[in-house]
């Protein structure tokens, strides 16, 4: 992982079309009939793979991180478990992790999926603070059972370690208050416990000989994901030097913001990027394409800014 150093985080699904930020639906409490809109429009007609591969290849980025389903619940590709939530719902009916694989293994760089486990759409994921119902009491005090949401997770995980060749990284995503920074968490709920956390993790590392799983199962994972900020010190666990992944965003915002117009210049970027290997860690920096696909002018011209840096100041 650590001469990997630069990497894409691409996060996209249903929320991108909204094109106000991947936790739209919980800040705005949409619901689920005004969400499913998203869902039925869903048609990325200006997805282009390889140019996203060529951006990231050029910028001197040498993997890709992409979300397979975000909070939300909407899985880009075709899974073969019970769920009205995929691509193979939308207009657009087909799968989108392959295509991204490929193209970004085809200029050479690595793949990495993330993975939600919050669900905001499964109908056995339970209603928690959080969750864009989190104020009707009614839905709050539904008996949901995790242990068939569990069984789903696994599932879905297994499809998406057997379906894609190799997998560098496994980014599991929950985003609890406390967890970042505690390692056990949650929201009334029992964290490792309800994932499955220590059999899902035997598992991928059975099917992924090699991977790399990050710290967010509520159990130790292999390297940590400091989100929004720059360690002033190499991270740590237990004293010890760690592997660590800087994530950081251009705007603030992971899931495309149409309005945003705060984007952080290439050279804060740089800069950014110079402290995280001067500290020993990897940079995952993040782009959100739209709903048609297409990435954003300001991530075009950033990562081109960084690409002309790269090859200005390269020795390779
Ligand atoms: C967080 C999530 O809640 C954000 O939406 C984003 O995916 C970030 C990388 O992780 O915890």
């Amino acid at each position: 992982m650590r001469e990997r150093r630069f990497g894409m985080f691409i996060h996209w699904g249903l929320y991108s079309a909204a094109a106000r930020n991947e936790w739209m639906r919980h800040r705005e409490r949409t619901p689920d009939a005004e969400y499913q809109q998203y869902l039925e429009h869903f048609e990325p007609d200006l997805f282009d793979p390889a140019a996203w591969a060529d951006l990231a290849a050029d910028a001197g980025m040498r993997y890709v991180v992409v979300t397979t389903k975000h909070h939300e619940g909407f899985c880009l590709w075709e899974t073969a478990q019970d769920t009205d939530f995929s691509v193979a719902s939308t207009p657009w009916r087909r799968d989108l992790i392959g295509p991204v694989a490929e193209a970004f293994r085809a200029r050479g760089l690595g793949v990495g999926l993330y993975h939600s486990l919050i669900d905001w759409h499964h109908p056995q994921f339970p209603i928690d603070g959080l969750h864009p119902l989190r104020d009707d009491v009614a839905a709050r005090a539904e008996v949901r059972d995790m242990a068939v949401y569990r069984r789903y997770l696994h599932a879905q995980v297994v499809e998406l370690l057997t379906g894609y060749g190799r997998v560098e990284q496994l980014f599991f995503d929950f985003s609890y208050p406390d967890h970042v920074h505690e390692g056990t968490p949650v929201w009334g709920g029992k964290g490792a416990q309800d994932w499955g956390s220590e059999e899902l993790l035997a598992t991928v590392r059975a099917l992924q000989p090699g991977i790399l799983v990050n710290d967010r199962l509520g159990i130790p994972g292999d390297y940590v994901t400091p989100e929004q900020y720059q360690p002033a010190e190499p991270p740590t666990v237990g004293g010890l030097p760690v592997l660590w992944e800087a994530c950081q965003t251009i705007n603030g915002s992971w899931g495309y913001d149409r309005d945003n117009t705060t984007a952080k210049s290439p050279d804060l970027l740089l800069r950014m990027l110079v402290d995280t290997v001067a500290k020993d860690g990897n940079l995952l920096l993040n782009v959100g394409p739209t709903g048609r696909g297409e990435l954003d002018p300001v991530a075009v011209e950033t990562l081109g800014a960084i690409g002309r840096w790269m090859r200005r100041h390269g020795r390779a």
